[in-house]
């Protein structure tokens, strides 16, 4: 009998949850930048493997702080591991683990009994996995630990098959042919805010949403869609749109090429820009936008 779990994702912002959940499921799953706080949404990618099938949750990653946008994403992370089978915690090992850390751990206390930990970036170098270590150590003694590296995919399978041993007998949820469930004018949205956080500078990476607004098919197969990049203010319009034109059009074209890989047709993107005031501090559309 096959086995299958839902696996939370659970650590700091920029920890590599998302690098990690992009490697294990063999596919661009979730949007990965050096931005903290790239991760909006509880993103599902599934791995597929003979021992069954393992439905990852990429969470916000788990940062301090009482303004209300950050405030939802904990909210978010945190119900994601309460529902979870198995929360697998990923610690940077190229951090110093500090108050913000400790606050992690202290939310994880309750799924202590399933929780798996690994240590990220031990291949960075400022990496310290014994540091890493000690710290999972001091909180969660009974919790297999691994050292791995997502970004150069090391140390992975033993992870696996550790998630595998822990995984109990079960259907699959999903056809095997899936690497994540995500409807495509989300991901078509998450794949340009990537090039925004991956563009832009200090505020702007966050004061951006991505907004759906149209498609249709064209003749030759291909799907022509227009998304709104949506500013907080009329001043942070000009850097998203840059001289002559030149952001917006970078935004789009390096969209345009992993979309190029995501879907077997090609995707054409309409670019606007448009400011959707102080949105951040809109409690409606942060509901909607954040799930
Ligand atoms: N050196 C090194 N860098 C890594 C590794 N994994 C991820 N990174 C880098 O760390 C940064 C953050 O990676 P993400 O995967 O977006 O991190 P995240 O935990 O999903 O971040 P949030 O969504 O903001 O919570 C990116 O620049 C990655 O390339 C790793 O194993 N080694
Ligand atoms: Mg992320």
């Amino acid at each position: 009998m096959a086995k299958s779990a839902f696996v939370a994702i659970a650590g700091r912002p920029s920890a590599g949850k998302s690098t990690l959940v992009n490697a294990l499921c063999g596919g661009k799953v979730s949007i990965v930048s050096p931005v903290p706080q790239t991760t909006r949404n509880a993103v599902r990618g599934i791995v597929n493997r003979p021992e069954g099938q393992l439905v990852l949750l990429d969470t916000p990653g788990f940062h301090l702080s009482e303004k209300r946008l950050n405030r939802m994403l904990k909210d978010i992370a945190v119900d994601a591991f309460a529902d979870a089978d198995i929360v697998l915690y990923l610690i940077d090992a190229s951090r110093e683990p500090g108050p913000e850390e400790e606050a992690l751990a202290a939310a994880l206390a309750s799924v202590s009994a399933r929780l798996i930990a690994a240590a990220n970036k031990v291949d960075a170098k400022d990496a310290d996995a014994g540091r890493a270590r000690a710290f999972v150590a001091s909180h969660f003694p009974e919790a297999p630990f691994f050292e791995i590296s997502a970004l150069k995919r090391e140390g992975l399978e033993s992870l696996l098959a550790a998630l595998f041993v822990r995984a109990e007998e079960g259907p699959a949820w999903y056809p095997a042919e899936y690497y994540t469930d995500q409807e495509p004018v989300f991901r078509i949205a998450e794949i340009i805010r990537e090039k925004v956080m991956l563009h832009t500078r200090e505020e702007l990476p966050h004061a951006v949403y991505v907004r759906y607004e149209e498609s249709r098919r064209e003749a030759d197969g291909g799907l022509e869609a227009s998304y709104d990049l949506v500013v907080e203010r009329d001043s942070q319009k000009g850097i998203l749109i840059g001289k002559a034109g030149s952001m917006i059009k970078r935004i789009r074209e390096e969209a345009e090429a992993d979309l190029a890989d995501i879907f077997d047709y090609p995707v054409r993107l309409r670019l606007k820009v448009a400011v959707d005031p102080d949105w951040r501090r809109d409690e409606k559309r942060l509901k909607d936008l954040l799930f």
